[in-house]
């Protein structure tokens, strides 16, 4: 498997604000990866069979999601993004179940929490395959480039375009172990899924140390260190 890191992949990141590494994990991993949340949910006394579901902060619960987010190759696509020195701001488990559940809403992820310095890296690894019919990601290309949008509220998630506009942007397909990258300014939304089997996904955020809340301008002291002079953090 591994990661080869091309100069489109830096160009997509500046023009359209995300870009995808086909093939950076095998079915292996992936299914390893879900047999660790599995039982940290089993631990935990939580299911992942509703319709949308969300384990928050697993890395901070769990050794394995942890260390699966120092992977080199995670390592290489975020340092060669944000610099040397890299935290995770934030990561989360989705699962999105079969069944008639809605679309996430067209957002930005740094609506959900406004931080300084913007923008962070949302790293999306397909853990199973990600298609149209099953709710992949898409994403509007370019739109990074407009800030914060404001965004309302609505029934599923906040909303800054209407899933009723013309411009639905474009699908991001993968396979299981495939990478997504964007921006947390790059407006993406995730479709239902009209299949039989679960997508599943895990995301990885992100950020140079130092990040703020910019609302009070209080340091975010809860990230894990990843990287430091563009190595891995070893934890001693
Ligand atoms: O995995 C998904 O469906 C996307 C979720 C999403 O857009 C997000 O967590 O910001």
């Amino acid at each position: 498997m591994g990661l080869a890191l091309h100069p489109q992949h830096h160009e997509e990141m500046r023009v359209k604000g995300f870009t995808i590494f086909p093939s950076v994990f095998s079915t292996a991993e992936m299914a390893e990866l879900d047999k660790s949340l599995d039982n940290l949910a089993s631990r935990e006394g939580k299911s992942r069979d509703g319709a949308v579901v969300f384990m928050q902060r697993v890395a901070e619960r769990c050794q394995d999601v942890k260390s699966f987010a120092r992977r080199a190759e995670l390592v290489a696509i975020a340092t060669a993004f944000l610099g040397p020195d890299v935290d995770l701001y934030f990561n989360q488990h989705v699962v999105k179940n079969p069944g008639p559940q809605e679309a996430f809403s067209w957002h930005q992820d740094d609506a959900y929490g406004p931080v300084e310095p913007t923008p962070y890296l949302t790293v999306w690894v397909s853990m199973t395959e990600s298609t149209t019919a099953n709710g992949c990601v898409w994403a509007l290309p370019g739109s990074w480039h407009h800030g914060l949008l404001n965004h309302e509220r609505s029934s599923f998630g906040l909303s800054c375009h209407s899933l009723d506009d013309p411009d639905q942007g474009v699908p991001i397909v993968a396979s299981a172990g495939d990478i997504a990258c964007f921006w947390s300014l790059t407006v993406h939304k995730s479709g239902p899924n009209l299949t039989n089997t679960p997508r599943k996904a895990m995301i990885l955020q992100y950020c140079r140390p130092g990040l703020r809340h910019k609302s009070t301008g209080m340091l975010i002291s809860s990230r894990i260190p990843i990287a430091r002079g563009g190595q891995r953090y070893e934890e001693v």
